[in-house]
């Protein structure tokens, strides 16, 4: 099998989803280190048009859009599966990820996130309280949802980790850095303990900011 090659940016959730996914199928993979400065450099724009990451490089095929990297990882390495067989699971797993992509990503992650984080930390800028709060209704709605859909399970599809899992977890993440963790988080037990069982896993401590910045200066 040749090697993976994942063009990404280090600290994005997105990529920290397909990387993690690589971890937990044990493939040999690298990083492609994409500078933030450098998202619309014609370079990457060949590469991926709306100028984001990541993007997959596999055996001279090359792929952009998480969900579909993770479900052509799925099936190019079938083992560990990360896709439930049974219907219904699998629609859980399928509604998750849509729920992150849809509702949790736009409007919620990249509005909280990126004020609370990653601005104050790449760029050094305060955070708009203003925009926060105006996103503070979604960002309930996705959060109580999350758990209410995960319930008493270890997994969102079950007892076994999910392509959903490793999608949600490295954005949910990001909230426990922020004061909003305290409203949205925190009161759900159930999704706290599942974050804590997520980031415990080998492929999620082998691809956190830091590694991943390691990584980054290594290549
Ligand atoms: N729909 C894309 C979203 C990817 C995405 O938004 N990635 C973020 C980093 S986590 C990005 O590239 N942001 C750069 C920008 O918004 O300019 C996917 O699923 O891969």
């Amino acid at each position: 099998m040749s090697e993976f090659i994942v063009h990404a940016i280090p600290g994005s959730p997105f990529s920290r989803s397909v990387m993690a996914a690589l971890e937990e199928k044990g493939a040999s993979w690298r990083l492609a280190p994409v500078a933030p400065g450098t998202l619309r450099s014609a370079e990457h724009l060949a590469r991926h048009p709306f100028g984001r990451v990541p993007v997959l490089e596999h055996d001279g095929f090359s792929l952009y859009e998480t969900q579909a990297i993770l479900r052509y990882l799925d099936r190019v390495l079938p083992t560990p599966q990360l896709s439930p067989s049974d219907a219904k699971r699998l629609a859980r797993m399928d509604q998750v990820m849509n729920i992150n992509d849809w509702y949790f990503f736009h409007g919620v992650g990249n509005v909280i996130i990126f004020h609370r984080v990653i601005g104050p930390r790449l760029m050094g800028t305060a955070p708009d309280e203003a925009a926060i709060e105006a996103a503070m209704p979604k960002a309930r709605t996705v959060f109580s949802e999350l758990a209410r859909l995960l319930g008493e399970q270890p997994f969102f599809t079950g007892e076994a980790l999910s392509l959903a899992d490793l999608l949600v977890a490295p954005g949910v993440a990001f909230f426990t850095a922020t004061p909003e963790w305290a409203e949205l988080g925190a009161p759900h037990p159930n999704l706290v303990a599942w974050l804590a069982r997520v980031e415990a896993r080998p492929s999620m401590r082998a691809t956190t900011w830091e590694r991943v910045t390691e990584l980054a200066k290594a290549a």
